[in-house]
Formats: C-alpha cells, structure tokens, sequence
C-alpha cells in the first residue's frame, strides 16, 4: 500500500525525502487557491517563484505578474493574491508569474520531488481523485506562515488523509493530527477558523471574501501541476467551473 505523509510546515521539509513522492503543497489562505482558480478560469501557466526580485525580472519581460507579500499586493506588479484577481477573462490563455510570502517558497523548495501539485479545498475532490490514480507515496507539504504551522493548510491536509484512508497508509503522527483536525472542524470550516491567525491577519486587511471563497470545497475540478517549471491543468482533470 502507499503511504501518505504530511509535513506541517517548509522549515520541516529537511526531515523528509521527497525522491520519488508527490508532493501536494497547500497554502489555502490563499496562494495554491489562487492557482487552482487561476487555472479553473483558464490561465493557462502559472509560474511559482520564491523572490519579489525574480518577479520583476519576468515582469521586464513583458509577463503578466501577481506578487504579494504580508497579506498585501507587493508594489509595481499586476495583481495582487486574491482568486478573484485571477478570474479576470483578460488573463484566460495567458502565463502568470507569481511570488508569495509562502506558498511560491513551499512550491520551489519541493524540488526535486517526482512530481509537485497545488492543492486547495477548491479542488479537494479532485487532488484526492488524482493521487488515488497514481502509483507514488505522496507527502502534503503545508505552506504555512514563515516557517510557522497554520490551521488552515493543515485542515486540507486532514481532508486529504481522509479521502484516501483507504488506499494509503498514514502512520505517522502529522497525518493522524491533521486528520484528527479535519474531522473536528469539517462542519464549520469558517467557524472553526474565524479566530486563526491567518484569517485575523487578512480580515485586518479587510479580506473578508477571500477567506469565505477559500474555505468552499470542490469548486473546481482541476489539479494544477508543475511540468518544467509551469504550474499547468493536468491533462487528467478538466476544466469544468467557469462561470462566477
Ligand atoms: O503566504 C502566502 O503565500 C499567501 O498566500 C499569503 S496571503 O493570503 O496572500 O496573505
């Protein structure tokens, strides 16, 4: 049987080998949410970078690009971290370059995995549908919020564990916590996280939509998945949700 594990934050990711293994990162609040609403709006690339300076450098050449850091949109770029900016038909069809404070840092610093997908409750459904469909142990890699462990990505690593409970093995203490987690709080997402760090974070920014629009399940069924350095929609998911 293949194994499931969850590493709670990128300041762990030392501890485990990711060679061989999938790795599901998930920032929900909100970097990986706007990639997979990115995706489900029909952006076609979307490029994950860990800097603001290697931002810009796609910027001077004329990419389109999303920059965001501490919660807010970074200065000079086009968009800021919303799923909402990444609904936008002007960007269907187009390559997006993005930085987050965490979730683009989560992304780069899985290299080396044998393969790197975005995960959100938007697309919960369909992540548990393509790991089932494929032949590797899988790691979820929590983003978190600068090296710290955060509620809101370990819930979706919960949701994970419990879609294939019965195809994978998780024996290991992150996975049976984050579980444990999930089955508390899947009733009331929002409630359970309404006093989180990250959610007061971005309410102070006055992001109230935001959070509610992330914390909705099986919105899309996309998997964004990286392939030569491009988070792309995997041929084995379709784009179905367009409208909004
Ligand atoms: O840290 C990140 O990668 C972001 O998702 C944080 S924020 O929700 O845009 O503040």
């Amino acid at each position: 049987m293949r194994n499931i594990d969850v590493c709670l934050t990128p300041e762990l990711l030392h501890l485990y080998d990711v060679k061989g293994k999938v790795v599901v990162v998930v920032d929900v609040l909100r970097a990986t949410s706007c990639m997979v609403s990115g995706i489900a709006h029909g952006v076609e690339k979307i490029i994950p970078v860990a800097t603001l300076e290697e931002c810009l450098a796609w910027k001077s050449k004329n990419f389109i690009t999303a920059a965001e850091r501490d919660g807010k949109k970074a200065e000079g770029f086009d968009i800021g971290n919303s799923p909402f900016s990444y609904m936008d038909p002007s960007l269907s069809g187009k390559t997006v370059v993005v930085t987050t404070t965490n979730g683009t840092l989560a992304i780069t610093k899985s290299a080396g995995a044998s393969e790197i997908i975005a995960g959100a409750f938007l697309n919960k459904s369909a992540v548990v549908q393509y790991l089932e469909n494929q032949p590797n142990d899988v790691l979820v890699l929590c983003a978190g919020w600068k090296g710290k462990v955060n509620l809101e990505d370990t819930l979706f690593a919960g949701a994970v564990v419990e879609g294939l409970q019965d195809s994978f093995f998780a024996d290991n203490d992150a996975a049976m916590a984050a579980l444990s987690l999930y089955k508390l709080a899947k009733q009331n997402l929002n409630g359970f996280l309404a006093n989180s760090s990250h959610a007061r974070r971005l309410k102070k920014l006055n992001i109230k939509k935001d959070i509610e629009f992330c914390l909705t399940e099986d919105l899309y069924s996309v998997v964004p998945v990286m392939d030569n350095g491009c988070l792309v929609c995997s041929p084995l998911t379709e784009v179905k949700e367009t409208a909004e």
